[in-house]
């Protein structure tokens, strides 16, 4: 795939807000014209390949999804969050069918995937318009990095801060692998489309965006955002889990605003005991002044 002009990589504080949300949403970034084709190709299927198939083999030359993912801004996101080169997790197209009678549990989709340091982002496109009817996708900010494994969160019912994806036709939402989301209950006379790609990075997910703003205050801000469903301490928590995440993406092991990470992770392995308990054991090399 051809290198995303500069001006259509997401910026560090875009960066930032997704470490903090787990999601990048882009309104109507798909042109009227291709989301008109786009139901009829996804009512046909697009054909499936084997997990970690290069993006670049993935799709005909010319198909739809190929023309999506080649969109400037929705090519200079994926740049951003992966880099060049990713591979295709896999893909597919979800249906929510008008008046179905009944919604999807939260979950993650992968089984316990709690990578500290990287992650997979799925692009999702909707080429409708969707209603509050509609069920759009439910997703909750914040949860991405929380602890649990795939269906398990299916337990939490409306939790506070949680969205539910009312956009206009062509939207394009980036959501991390662990995000807690589902498919809400269609409750209107239309079904509604969505079609979901899981990217994985072929390179060290290292400052891929544009970091011109990376020493801004407005970064740290958005790492520090805290969700209303948070609890008062384990919230803290993802605050700590970000950062490692944004150590890792920027490089930096001493970024750490709170010095919480710092704290942590404190192992320091200079010996200053004076001998080992086993009385046979070689005296210590002696420190120099
Ligand atoms: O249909 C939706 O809105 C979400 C579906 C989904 O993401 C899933 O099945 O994992």
């Amino acid at each position: 795939m051809a290198r995303p002009h500069r001006k259509h990589l997401l910026t560090s504080v875009q960066m930032a807000r997704f470490v903090a949300h787990g999601a990048h949403r882009i309104d109507a970034v798909v042109p009227a014209e291709m989301n008109a084709e786009a139901i009829d190709v996804l009512r046909a299927g697009i054909p499936a390949v084997p997990y970690g198939t290069p993006l670049s083999e993935t799709f005909e030359e010319g198909s739809f999804a190929q023309r999506l993912v080649q969109l400037p801004e929705v090519a200079g996101a994926i740049r951003s969050f992966v880099g060049p080169d990713p591979t295709v997790d896999h893909h597919a197209v979800h249906i929510r069918r008008a008046h179905e009678g009944s919604a999807q549990n939260l979950h993650g989709d992968a089984i316990i995937d709690v990578r500290p340091d990287a992650f997979d982002v799925q692009l999702m496109y909707y080429p409708q318009e969707v209603t509050l009817e509609m069920g759009g996708t439910l997703s909750v900010p914040g949860s991405h990095l929380r602890r649990t494994n795939e269906s398990d969160t299916g337990r939490y019912q409306n939790l506070r801060g949680q969205t539910r994806l009312v956009c206009p036709a062509g939207t394009v939402v980036f959501l991390h692998h662990g995000i807690w989301h589902g498919g809400r209950r269609n409750d209107s006379d239309t079904d509604r489309y969505m079609f979901k790609i899981r990217f994985n990075p072929t390179v060290r997910q290292l400052r891929l965006w544009n970091t011109d703003d990376l020493d801004g205050p407005a970064v740290a801000a958005e790492l520090g955002q805290l969700f209303p469903w948070y609890e008062h301490a384990t919230g803290r928590l993802e605050i700590y889990n970000r950062v490692r995440l944004w150590q890792a993406l920027i490089g930096d092991q001493t970024y750490d605003p709170d010095y919480w990470v710092t704290r942590v992770t404190n192992r320091p392995t200079r010996v200053v005991a004076p001998r080992s308990l086993n009385p046979h054991a070689p005296a210590p090399a002696q420190e120099s002044a």
